[in-house]
């Protein structure tokens, strides 16, 4: 088959180029997990209320409509309602604590554009409005509410197509957005910040389309409609990406890796213990679950789960809470309130106000007062912290600060805002 020899020519390729920068194992560490009922690869995951759901792909005979559903907390699985279309190479996205499987390949091996949501308080699926562009390997995400599903796979594996599409569950439509600069499929794909990260993929008519694929990193957002291209390195192909702290893990074949959004770089992380690609994945509780996958012929029920190293955990703060911008006069001798708020990752009660420090950097003044309130009203308690502005070190000019220290568990954490100088004529 086409497929196969090139994707057999590229995994060759990227063996080659991964041994030669092996790193000393880092990062973090590996655990294995209970294994996947169902031996399967090219399933979609999502994570819901902190389970991983895995559904579809092929088990080395047929197509799957399977549905298995992973708790952490008891390291058990359990099967659940399967899909109404068995289908491979599928992708998935969760809103509003519902399941969205898109794409993929089906009966016949005809190329799908099926939209299946499951809804795990019902234990039932129903089918949605078709996606425009039937294809499989697409990069599935969820943004705000919306399912952006981009690239993919429109022939049996080249030609790849570079459209993104995105389906609103409020009005049950697709729109066509900005296409992504360089076509491809069975990318990673993660989302830092409210944008969309698409790192490598395959596969083109030769080697050197399939290679170039493969190191290709681009990056959409939302609300300008547009893609930008970062630095080319070499991420492989059909590897699991998630994001966790605002960095994207990916799990590889040989070698694992982290991306930082924030410098455009790179690092690596103790390789994955099970090779394989084409698994399903998902972050719970700040570890990234590897279900699954194809090696050598061989399909696995797989899972493992990295927990990062993590040095320092960003939290959202809020400087001047609920006012815009964060105006601060820095002759003032009164006090700014800083907010560090509460939010799915992070529970801001958790920090040690005596470890708090404030300023241009971060390090420079200690908070005069401190408080737990639910200062955005959003139901959940935050930390509301006062700053003498003469401690604080901002001078004119200045248009960020950070807010640096520790929970009572020793976790360093960090947050930024802008801020906007005033009365500095
Ligand atoms: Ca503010
Ligand atoms: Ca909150
Ligand atoms: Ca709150």
């Amino acid at each position: 088959m086409k497929r196969m020899a090139i994707l057999a020519l590229l995994l060759a390729l990227l063996a080659v180029a991964v041994t030669a920068g092996l790193a000393a194992a880092q990062g973090g560490t590996w655990e294995t997990k209970a294994p996947m009922p169902t031996a399967r690869h090219g399933a979609a995951g999502g994570v819901i209320n902190g389970k991983l759901y895995v559904a579809g792909g092929h088990d080395g005979t047929q197509y799957l409509a399977t549905l298995e559903v992973y708790d952490p907390a008891t390291n058990t699985w359990a099967s659940l309602s399967p899909m109404l279309t068995a289908q491979h190479s599928v992708g998935g996205g969760v809103i509003n604590g519902k399941l969205y499987v898109v794409g993929g390949i089906g009966a016949g091996n005809q190329k799908l554009a099926t939209l299946e949501v499951y809804d795990p308080a019902t234990n039932t699926w129903t089918t949605k409005a078709p996606m425009p562009t039937a294809r499989s390997g697409a990069g599935v995400v969820a943004i705000d509410g919306k399912l952006y599903v981009v690239g993919g796979c429109v022939g049996w594996c080249a030609p790849t197509t570079a459209v993104l599409e995105v389906y609103d569950p409020a009005t049950d439509t697709w729109t066509t957005k900005a296409s992504m600069p360089t076509a491809r499929g069975v990318a990673d794909v993660a989302v830092v910040d409210g944008l969309l990260y698409v790192m490598g993929g395959c596969c083109g008519w030769t080697v050197p389309q399939s290679e170039q694929m493969s190191k290709t990193i681009e990056v959409y957002n939302p609300t300008t409609n547009t893609w930008t291209t970062k630095t080319q390195h070499l991420v492989g192909a059909g590897d699991t990406a998630g994001s966790i702290n605002e960095k994207i893990y990916v799990a590889k074949f040989a070698d694992s890796e982290v991306y930082d959004p924030a410098t455009d770089t790179w690092a690596s992380l103790s390789p994955m213990p099970t090779a394989r690609y084409y698994a399903a994945g998902g972050v719970i509780n700040g570890k990234l679950y590897v279900a699954g996958g194809y090696y050598e012929t061989h399909n696995l029920a797989t899972l493992e789960a990295f927990t990062p190293e993590v040095t320092e955990i960003t939290v959202t703060i809020d400087i001047k809470p609920g006012s815009f911008p964060n105006s601060i006069n820095p002759r003032s001798k009164g006090r700014i309130p800083v907010a560090i708020l509460t939010t799915d990752p992070f529970d801001a009660t958790t920090v040690d106000p005596t470890t708090v420090l404030f300023g241009p950097t971060g390090t420079e003044a200690a908070p005069v007062q401190s408080a737990l309130e639910d200062v955005d009203g959003d139901g959940d308690t935050d930390m509301i912290l006062h700053f003498n502005t003469q401690d604080t070190g901002i001078v004119c000019g200045v248009t960020s600060a950070s807010l640096t220290g520790e929970t009572f568990a020793g976790q360093a954490i960090r947050g930024s805002d802008s801020i906007n100088t005033a009365g500095c004529k």
